[in-house]
């Protein structure tokens, strides 16, 4: 088991055809926080040969027609972010003792589980790598998916297939979500679909977005709508290692960056005015912030719109990058200058370029891969209100990270869930689950009996 979990890191950080490569049926590890703590893996990006997947390593563009001009009316919310944030008087003031609570199995069955988003009705829709959209109903996993699109999505490599969903703020009204897969190329593709009826026509897509990636890893993935209304996408460095094109730091390029749309106008999308290039100048106009190697999975904290970011590292440090809500964009997370807060390029970042180091990151002593989860603010455990639980891919572990009143930082190592973390999802009441990509597996956090 331990030999067959160090072979899956290594296929998951090279980015090799898993498929072609993992026998289908290696035993899970089982999903319990309880699990001692894994072997510490070695295997790190450092000598990836390039993908065959990706043809052409050019400058990537995106496809999507030219945005039209700077859209002065975003969409409103009722959740506007304040400039001045202030915590909720819900938040704690010190992170809890994790053995009040555990991770427990919840539902079983998928396949490579990608990600979640809560529908209403008891219904959780879960992303499954090679193209599929399934149903989760009160822990119950439906025969019937609700979206398949495999035919559309090239899922080769291990960081490559069906990767993010965003539902609509007006979900409940007009059925819209949006998706983000590698399509057959391996190349990014962020596309909105309709629902109805409790399920999406393959034929309602329509792509957004499409931007080239010249290597299998890399991808970025993640979607999701700010307190502002606007769509918010990943955008790792495009692959290899080491960031070979410099995309983190090349404004002329979306990859490396985090990408900020309006879906409700322009066609197919328009750039909400106050994006930091937004009139094209100086940089892409979709651009949000820069400077990261392969921000997997961000969210917002829902009762306070701050922004977290698990970006993860190359070969030393992974990292949790934080914007509070209300700030401007144009932030420069450091990648390649450096890895989490410490020097990587041996080029020196040219004078007067701010870069924003992170809140928190850990050595790969302690892990290999981070997985970004969500700031908890759900009903049932008030003792985490206001924390950030982020985990490692690699070793299943889960820290806590609290922002306290002063704006320090507590940060600490709570539960060894023994699962290989691609995700963590929070449903539509704030309670919060894991996906363990190898078991097929959600578990969700709950009080210990
Ligand atoms: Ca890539
Ligand atoms: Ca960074």
């Amino acid at each position: 088991m331990r030999l067959y979990r160090f072979v899956w890191i290594t296929l998951f950080l090279s980015g090799l055809a898993l498929s072609a490569c993992a026998p289908a049926a290696a035993t899970p590890s089982a999903p319990a926080n309880t699990a001692a703590p894994q072997s510490q893996p070695t295997a790190t990006d450092a000598a990836l040969a390039p993908s065959v997947t990706a043809a052409d390593p050019a400058l990537p563009t995106a496809t999507a027609a030219k945005p039209l001009a700077p859209d002065q009316d975003p969409y409103p919310t009722s959740a506007a972010p304040t400039l001045q944030p202030t915590l909720p008087a819900a938040t704690v003031s010190e992170l809890p003792d994790a053995s009040l609570f555990v991770w427990a199995p919840f539902s079983s069955g998928l396949t490579r589980p990608t990600d979640l988003a809560d529908v209403g009705g008891g219904r959780l829709l879960v992303l499954e790598q090679p193209g599929l959209v399934r149903v989760v109903e009160n822990g119950t996993l439906l025969p019937q998916p609700f979206l398949d699109i495999r035919d559309r999505v090239g899922s080769g490599g291990n960081e490559q297939g069906l990767l993010g969903i965003a539902l609509h703020p007006r979900y409940a009204e007009n059925g819209q979500f949006f998706l983000n897969y590698t399509n057959l190329n391996g190349d990014t593709t962020v596309s909105r679909f309709s629902a109805s009826g409790g399920s999406a026509d393959p034929g309602s897509e329509q792509i957004l977005l499409t931007v080239n990636q010249p290597y299998a890893n890399h991808n970025g993935g993640s979607l999701a709508f700010g307190p502002d209304g606007y769509l918010y996408i990943g955008m790792g460095d495009g692959g290899s290692a080491g960031d070979p094109q410099n995309y983190g730091q090349d404004m002329g390029a979306l990859l490396g960056k985090l990408l900020r749309i309006h879906v409700d106008a322009g066609d197919p999308y328009a750039i909400p005015a106050d994006n930091p290039y937004a009139d094209g100048s100086g940089g892409r106009a979709e651009i949000w912030a820069s400077g990261l190697r392969n921000p997997w999975r961000f969210s917002f904290d829902r009762a306070t719109g701050d922004l977290y970011i698990g970006d993860v590292g190359q070969n030393a440090w992974e990292e949790i990058d934080f914007q509070a809500a209300g700030t401007p964009g144009g932030v420069n997370f450091g990648w390649r200058y450096r890895e989490a807060a410490n020097p990587y390029s041996d080029g020196q970042p040219p004078a007067g370029l701010a870069l924003t180091d992170p809140v928190a990151q850990y050595p790969h002593s302690e892990g290999c891969s981070v997985t970004g989860g969500f700031v908890y603010r759900g009903a049932a455990l008030p003792e985490l209100n206001g924390v950030y639980l982020y985990g490692d891919y690699c070793n299943g572990r889960v820290w806590g990270l609290l922002r306290l009143a002063d704006g320090s930082w507590q940060n600490r190592t709570m539960f060894e869930t023994g699962a290989f973390l691609s995700s963590f999802g929070q449903d539509a009441s704030g309670e919060l689950y894991a996906l363990d990509q190898r078991a097929g597996a959600l578990l969700v956090l709950r009080r210990a009996e």
